[in-house]
Parts: structure tokens; C-alpha cells; sequence
């Protein structure tokens, strides 16, 4: 990332810092739990007992990976396969291996607005898996996506997993959706998750670990104010609080100030006042089952063929077309 981006990054930081700590209630964006703190926290978060998400993903890639990509390429006329949001590619190393396997003829590009998640994961597929032709691209998802339009007139296939998308309000998830649908032509796939709806307990525990690491992924947007823009938050001083509505399928995320309190933020001149018990709401992490995600799909014009499921039914990928 260049200096540019680094401070246009920054400034949306500040501005969105500023209008949540002066609303109310009060929120702040987790997107911007991701620093490199923030992503170490969330790699060990996925190795969590308590984080079925991950690992039912990985056990529905394991067990249908020759449906999956079969239904990739039904052709085998070659395609292009592309990540949004890479991650450390684990899950997606099964697909890639069974494809390598049944020599499909494809590309994998996985798209980040991480230049070191990025090099760090082609690095690891140059050495891991020469045979397969990584095209790593650093930028915005649509940005790349539209620039990746144009680079060939192969079926492209999309994939977002891990439920990256139950972090949007279902509003925005349609905006995101749409977007997809105009960054993709008749034909193309996408290969999207959504964590499924389940015992309410169990949704409660991914996002309440023992070990606290939850807690500490939440308060890294403190820390990173702390740093970033000279706050004096006391992290101490406030608590990570998760609920679940088994209603609406939404689990929610807050930190809340154990005591009454204020804290300067110095690079944005600004003072934020805390009753006891206020509370600053951080995250959402949708929860879905296949009404809901047929509702998103048909409102932003798309249409779902089929879906995969782990065995407990925790978790679906589903493979939609346009
Ligand atoms: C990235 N995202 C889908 C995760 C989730 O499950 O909402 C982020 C996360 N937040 C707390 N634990 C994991």
C-alpha cells in the first residue's frame, strides 16, 4: 500500500471514529478491528474450539471438493477463480489441490486490500503449489474486480467465504451483492457463505471464547484509536459484550464502559463521555438459513443453484448464477 492510500485510510478512520463516538448510541465499524494485531487475533480466533465457522467451511470443502469444482467448470472450457477477501487461503488450498488433481485449467486470484496478506499467501502458493497460476491483486474488491473484467472472456467464478458477508446489515449485503451481480457476465459463479442459524448457545460461545480472544479482537479498535490517533482509552476499564436474537438470526457485538469515565482522543481534538454501562456496538455477525439468503439473492437479481452443507447443517456455501 502506498503512502496515498495509507492516509486516505486514515482519514476514513478518523471520520468514521468521530461520527460513531459522537452518535447515539455510540458504534464503530469492525472493519476496523484488522490491523496487524487485529489480523493475527482473528487467525487465532478460527482456530478457536468455540469458532464452528471456520472448520465446518473446511469439512464442506474436504468432503464435496470434486461437486464443487465440477460445478465450477461443467465444460471444463477453463475458468478464472477468484477470491475476494483471501485470507490465509487455507480452505481454498483444498479446492485449488483438487483442481490441480483432475487438471482443470484454470486461474486463482485472490483479491485483498492487504499488500501483506496478499504477498504472504501468493509466497506460500509459489512454494506450496508451483503448478498453479496465482495472479495476486491488491486493492479494493471492485475496483480489482472491475479491472479484472476485462483480462479475459473466461467464465469467471467469485468466491467470499468464511460468512464475510454477515458482517453487513442486510441492506448493505444487498448493495455488496448487486455490485457482484454487475461485476459479473451470464455465466459467471458465485461461491459465497452464510452461517446458518443454530442453537443460540452455540453462536453465543463462537463469540464469547474462554480463552478471551474474542475480547481482545473487539478492544483492538481501542487500541488501535489509542495508537493511531492518540486516544487514551483504558481497555481495562471496558468489557466485550455479545447477545444473539434467534429471531432476526443477528448476533451483536459491544464494548461497554464498566464505569463512567472520559476519554481524549488528541488527533481529532475530541473528548468522548461515557455513562456506566454505555455501551460502544462494534460488530454484526448475521446468521441465515436459506429463506433469507434466497430473499438477498433475489433482490439483487441473483439466483441460486445449489448449496453445501456441513454435517451438523452449521454452516452453507452456496453456488449462485446470475
Ligand atoms: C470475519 N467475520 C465473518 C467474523 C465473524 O464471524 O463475524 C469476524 C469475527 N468477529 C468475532 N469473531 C469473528
Amino acid at each position: 500500500m502506498n503512502s496515498k492510500d495509507q492516509k486516505v485510510l486514515v482519514s476514513t478512520f478518523e471520520k468514521e471514529v468521530c461520527e460513531g463516538l459522537t452518535a447515539f448510541p455510540k458504534y464503530l465499524s469492525s472493519k476496523f478491528f484488522y490491523d496487524e494485531i487485529g489480523d493475527e487475533l482473528f487467525q487465532q480466533i478460527m482456530a478457536l474450539p468455540e469458532y464452528y465457522l471456520t472448520r465446518a467451511e473446511y469439512e464442506i470443502f474436504v468432503t464435496h471438493k470434486s461437486d464443487i469444482i465440477q460445478k465450477f467448470d461443467t465444460d471444463r472450457e477453463g475458468f478464472d477463480l477468484i477470491e475476494l477477501g483471501a485470507g490465509d487461503g487455507k480452505k481454498t488450498k483444498v479446492l485449488l489441490q483438487e483442481l490441480l488433481n483432475q487438471n482443470y485449467d484454470f486461474t486463482y486470484s485472490p483479491i485483498d486490500i492487504s499488500e501483506n496478506a496478499i504477498d504472504g499467501l501468493v509466497k506460500n502458493l509459489n512454494q506450496e503449489m508451483p503448478e498453479v497460476t496465482v495472479q495476486g491483486q491488491i486493492g479494493e474488491y471492485f475496483e480489482v474486480l472491475d479491472r479484472l473484467k476485462h483480462i479475459s472472456d473466461r467464465r469467471k467464478v467469485i468466491m467470499v467465504l468464511g460468512s464475510n458477508i454477515g458482517n453487513l446489515l442486510h441492506a448493505r449485503a444487498i448493495q455488496f451483492l448487486k455490485k457482484l451481480y454487475n461485476a459479473m457476465h451470464t455465466g459467471d459463479l458465485l461461491f459465497i457463505g452464510f452461517d446458518q442459524k443454530k442453537h443460540p448457545q452455540k453462536v453465543l460461545d463462537a463469540y464469547n471464547d474462554k480463552s478471551g480472544v474474542t475480547a481482545a479482537f473487539n478492544k483492538n479498535v481501542l487500541a488501535r484509536i489509542n495508537k493511531e490517533l492518540n486516544g487514551n482509552f483504558d481497555l481495562d476499564k471496558f468489557m466485550h459484550w455479545e447477545t444473539y436474537d434467534p429471531e432476526n438470526g443477528t448476533a451483536k457485538s459491544y464494548l461497554v464502559s464498566k464505569e463512567k469515565q472520559t476519554v481524549d482522543i488528541d488527533s481529532l481534538s475530541l473528548q468522548v463521555h461515557f455513562e456506566a454501562w454505555e455501551s460502544i456496538h462494534t460488530e454484526i455477525s448475521q446468521k441465515y438459513d436459506d429463506d433469507i439468503v434466497k430473499w438477498l439473492a433475489k433482490e439483487s437479481g441473483l439466483k441460486i443453484v445449489k448449496s453445501f452443507s456441513d454435517q451438523d447443517n452449521d454452516y452453507k456455501d452456496y453456488l449462485i448464477t446470475k
